[in-house]
């Protein structure tokens, strides 16, 4: 593996898996490459870094923003960071890759597709239930958006595959990549 840094950036709705593929792809990594990997995960970023942040599309861009710049700090020393974040809009997702590719790593983006009906159905915490009853609003996939990724490096669903046939495919693009 060369030493070039890399960030995978999941994104997707609540609920869709990312932060358990993001968690199944650390243990691999650090199990496969001698580097240290870091893990951005929205839910934690917002309790710490993006504290007092909302859920309106200005919080949200400045979100992915401020973890964007984290993840490029990563790659500019060679580094390996892997992100979960819904990162709903197109053009933050693009500026965090301008970033990380600016810093010379590389960027992989990876859309965690399940549909919607099957992240509402999931709903492990009980939010799409209280979105849909109109308790939360500007919630992702009710009532905001969710831009789709037009040139993903990597697509999973977690409706038709396994997280371990997800995790496979993803190790073969990093692979094929030469990312490690
Ligand atoms: C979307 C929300 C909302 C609204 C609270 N919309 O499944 P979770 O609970 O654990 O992950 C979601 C998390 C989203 O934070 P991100 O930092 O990933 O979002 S973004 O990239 O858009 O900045 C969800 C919870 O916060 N949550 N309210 N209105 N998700």
């Amino acid at each position: 593996a060369d030493r070039r840094g890399l960030v995978i950036w999941f994104t997707g709705l609540s609920a869709s898996g990312k932060s358990t593929l993001a968690g199944m792809l650390v243990r691999q990594l650090e199990a496969d490459d001698e580097r240290a990997v870091t893990l951005l995960d929205g839910d934690i970023i917002r309790r710490f870094l993006s504290k007092g942040l909302s859920f309106s599309r200005e919080d949200r861009d400045e979100n992915i923003r401020r973890i964007g710049f984290v993840a490029s700090l990563v790659a500019r020393h060679g580094g390996i960071a892997v992100v979960a974040a819904i990162s709903p809009y197109r053009q933050a997702r693009a500026e965090a890759r301008r970033l990380v590719e600016e810093a010379g790593g590389l960027f992989l983006e990876v859309h965690v597709a399940t549909p919607l009906a099957v992240c509402a159905e999931r709903d492990p915490k009980g939010l799409y239930a209280k979105a849909l009853r109109g308790e939360i609003t500007g919630f992702t996939g009710v009532d905001d958006p969710y831009e789709e990724p037009e040139h993903p490096d990597c697509v999973v669903n977690h409706a038709q595959q396994a997280p371990a046939a997800a995790l496979g495919s993803l190790m073969d693009l990093l692979h094929r990549s030469g990312a490690v």
